[in-house]
C-alpha cells in the first residue's frame, strides 16, 4: 500500500482546518471566520482500503496554525508549529484563497517552500465564491511557477474538487505502512476537540478584541452511563474581556455553553453536561509556564 504524510500550510483564514475536515469527513478541527483559529498541529487521517493491498492509501494529514507575523509567544509557538511541519512530511499543500490581504503573506511562505525539496501543490480554495476572473489570477501566478507539482482550485467547504487532491496526492505518496488503523480519524482525544469546541463558540459570538486572548482548558472530564460531565475554565487576559464574555445576567456565557454542548454531544454521541468558569490570566499569551500548560508547548 502506498502512505505519507501531508502538511496543510497558508495564512491564516485561507480554509486549512475547513479542508482537513473536508478530507476526513469529520469535524475534527475547528474553522472560523476569524484569523489565527487553529493553534495546535492536528492530524487527520485518510485511508481508503482496497481488496488489493497495491491500490489501498493512508494519507496522514497535518493542520497547522496559520503562517503570520507573530506578537507574542503564542504567535511563535502557532508559526513555528506550522514551518517545522515543512521539514516533516512527504508532500506539502499550500493552500491560499484571493483574499485581498494574501500578497505579503503567501509571499514569505513561498519563500520557505522554495527552501524544502519536498513535492508541493499550490491549493487554490474557496472557488465557490472565487469570479472565474480571480481565481485565474490567482491560478497564473502560480501555475507559472516551477517549484508546484500541481496547481489546482477546491472549495473545501462544499468538497468541490477534494477528491481530485486526493487523486493527485495518493501519485504522489511511495509504498509505506499503515500509521494509524483503519478506522482513525484523528491523533486528538476527543477531549480536546471538546475543549476546541468550545473556545469555536467563543470566537464566534465575542467580538473581535478578545477572542485573540482566550483559552479554554479542560478540568474535569468525567465519563458516566450516556453522560459526558465536563468542567472548562475560559481564561482571558483582562477583567473587563471576563465581564464580556459572562454577559449580562450570564447570557453570553450561557449561549457558548449551549452551543458548544451541542457539538460535543454530537461528537461524543452522548448527553454532555458542560459547566463553564472565566478567569483572569494576565499576558498568558506572553508567559511560557502558561502556554504549556494550556498545551501550546512544543509538540
Ligand atoms: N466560501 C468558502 N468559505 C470557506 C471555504 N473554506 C473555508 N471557508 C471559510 O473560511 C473561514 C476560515 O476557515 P478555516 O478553515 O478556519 O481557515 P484556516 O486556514 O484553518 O484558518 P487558521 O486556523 O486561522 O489559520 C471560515 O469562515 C470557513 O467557513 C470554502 O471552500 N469556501
Ligand atoms: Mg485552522
Amino acid at each position: 500500500m502506498k502512505s505519507g504524510f501531508i502538511g496543510i500550510i497558508g495564512r491564516p483564514n485561507v480554509g486549512k482546518s475547513t479542508l482537513l475536515n473536508s478530507i476526513t469527513g469529520e469535524k475534527i478541527a475547528i474553522a472560523t471566520e476569524k484569523p489565527q483559529t487553529t493553534r495546535n498541529r492536528i492530524r487527520g487521517v485518510y485511508t481508503a482500503l482496497a481488496e488489493n493491498d497495491a491500490d489501498s492509501v493512508q494519507m496522514v494529514f497535518i493542520d497547522t496554525p496559520g503562517i503570520h507575523r507573530p506578537r507574542n509567544k503564542l504567535g511563535g509557538h502557532m508559526t513555528r508549529m506550522a514551518t517545522d511541519t515543512l521539514r516533516e512530511v512527504d508532500a506539502v499543500l499550500f493552500v491560499v484563497d484571493c483574499a485581498p490581504s494574501a500578497g505579503g503573506g503567501d509571499a514569505h511562505i513561498l519563500k520557505l517552500l522554495e527552501e524544502i525539496d519536498t513535492p508541493r501543490i499550490a491549493v487554490i480554495n474557496k472557488i465557490d465564491v472565487m469570479p472565474p476572473d480571480a481565481f485565474k489570477v490567482v491560478y497564473d501566478a502560480y501555475a507559472n511557477r516551477e517549484m508546484f507539482h500541481d496547481v489546482l482550485g477546491v472549495s473545501a467547504l462544499t468538497g468541490g474538487n477534494v477528491a481530485r487532491l486526493l487523486g493527485i496526492l495518493r501519485g504522489l505518496l511511495a509504498e509505506g505502512p499503515m500509521f494509524f488503523p483503519a478506522d482513525a480519524v484523528t491523533d486528538r482525544p476527543e477531549r480536546f476537540i471538546a475543549c476546541e469546541l468550545i473556545r469555536e463558540k467563543l470566537l464566534l459570538y465575542l467580538d473581535d478584541e478578545i477572542p485573540h486572548g482566550v483559552a479554554v482548558e479542560i478540568e474535569s472530564y468525567e465519563e458516566l452511563r450516556g453522560l459526558t460531565r465536563i468542567g472548562a475554565v475560559i481564561y482571558c487576559e483582562k477583567k473587563s474581556h471576563k465581564g464580556m464574555i459572562i454577559g449580562k445576567e450570564g447570557r453570553k456565557l450561557k449561549g457558548v455553553g449551549k452551543r458548544a454542548r451541542a457539538d460535543i454531544e454530537a461528537l461524543l454521541g452522548t448527553k454532555v453536561f458542560l459547566q463553564l468558569w472565566v478567569k483572569v490570566r494576565e499576558n498568558w499569551r506572553d508567559s511560557d509556564f502558561a502556554l504549556r500548560s494550556l498545551g501550546y508547548g512544543d509538540e
